[in-house]
């Protein structure tokens, strides 16, 4: 199918018509192709899911169907103040559309908006720090096992372990000898899986975002505030630690997540405190003890354990992250592990700041 075709055909199942009509590329996500598409009538965000991360995109629109009208009790209430992303129904009242040898859904376009893949400044980052915390605590009394898993053991470092150890057995591309220094860096740290496994039952477990990368926030083009949490396809049960470690690995790097000015990849210290300022506040009434202390497991759990799935994904052959050139993944693995070097190298002073708030 042409590209103009998919547009005109999303176009009349989501009630746009089909006159005056462009679609196109935008973000940056590794997954799902998103596009905005554009009418008179109103612009939607359409998505072409990815149905080999995600296998059943009916448990995902079912899932963020039920997140979408918590928030929406949140906000009626006074308790939640940053938009919500809807899925928009179909002219029939679906929410997924088979189209281009895909499946596609709509979500509400939030207009003024922008996002970064790079936090600019402190403020920024304890603003989206700040919204990302409130949109945890607003989710903390949902009931979370009403969520389908829908990629069992999301964050589990003991299961990504074993694939990187099956793919490295494999080596089905014949690839590990380009990156055998980065394999066994990995082997190295597996020590992290018994810290990890240490803290069941002492930190709980609670309705967590999974990927709070810094684009996945919409900012106020005039404000610069934030206006919406996106992205909630990996809502699941969880650890804070997690969403928290997320949040240092993408918002304290001045370079991108693939770029190779490795030299350049460290983590700044004062965007770190931002981070730290700016979710805890919200969380203030709510965090335990144990889970703040956990938050120097999750800064190192979250920046190595995407390196490592980066790095199995390059051995494997790039079925899983897109790519835009070869050794893209073996790229974003190097940056990540000197992100993880970094923060080692810098325990002392990031445990200090964790430890003044
Ligand atoms: P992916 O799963 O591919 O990461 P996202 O849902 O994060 O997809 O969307 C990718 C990008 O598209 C975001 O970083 C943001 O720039 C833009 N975007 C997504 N949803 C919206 C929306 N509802 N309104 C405005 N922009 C959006
Ligand atoms: C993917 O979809 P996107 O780009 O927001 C991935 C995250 C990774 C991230 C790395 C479902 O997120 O887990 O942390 O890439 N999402 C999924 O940038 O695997
Ligand atoms: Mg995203």
């Amino acid at each position: 199918m042409k590209s103009n075709s998919i547009a005109v055909y999303l176009s009349e199942s989501f009630g746009l018509g089909s006159e005056k009509i462009s679609m196109k590329p935008i973000g940056s996500g590794h997954i799902n192709s998103t596009m905005l598409l554009t009418a008179p009538k109103k612009s939607l965000v359409v998505q072409k899911l990815n149905t080999e991360v995600f296998p059943e995109p009916d448990m995902l629109v079912k899932n963020a169907r039920l997140i979408e009208r918590h928030l929406t009790k949140k906000r009626q209430l006074g308790e939640y103040d940053l938009a919500i992303i809807r899925h928009v129904p179909t002219v029939e009242n679906n929410y997924l559309v088979d189209c281009d040898n895909g499946v596609w859904r709509a979500l509400e376009f939030i207009g003024g908006s922008y996002s970064e893949d790079v936090v600019l400044n402190t403020s920024q980052a304890q603003t989206a720090a700040n919204a990302f915390g409130q949109f945890a605590v607003a989710l903390e009394d949902f009931d979370a096992k009403q969520l389908h898993h829908v990629i069992p053991d999301f964050h589990n470092l003991a299961m990504r372990a074993e694939k990187l150890k099956a793919v490295v057995a494999k080596d089905p591309q014949q690839r590990l000898a380009s990156c055998q220094a980065d394999v066994d860096f990995c082997f190295a740290q597996f020590g992290l899986i018994d810290e990890l496994k240490a803290l069941t039952g002492i930190v709980p477990v609670r309705p967590c975002h999974n990927d709070t990368k810094i684009n996945n926030m919409l900012f106020c083009n005039t404000s610069n505030d934030a206006k919406a949490v996106i992205d909630l396809d990996t809502c699941m049960p969880g650890y804070w630690l997690y969403d928290f470690g997320d949040m240092v690995r993408t918002f304290c790097s001045p370079e991108q997540e693939d770029s190779t000015d490795l030299a350049n990849v460290c983590v700044r210290e004062e965007i770190f405190a931002a981070v730290v300022k700016g979710y805890v506040e919200p969380l203030k009434d709510l965090i335990t003890e144990q889970e703040k202390q956990s938050f120097w497991l999750g800064t190192k759990v979250m920046t190595f354990m995407i390196g490592l799935r980066f790095l199995t994904d390059y051995i494997d052959g790039d079925h899983y992250f897109s790519i835009k050139h070869a050794n893209h993944n073996l790229e974003r693995a190097q940056n990540q592990f000197a992100l993880y070097r970094d923060i080692l190298a810098k325990k002392t002073t990031l445990k200090a700041i964790l430890r003044d708030v």
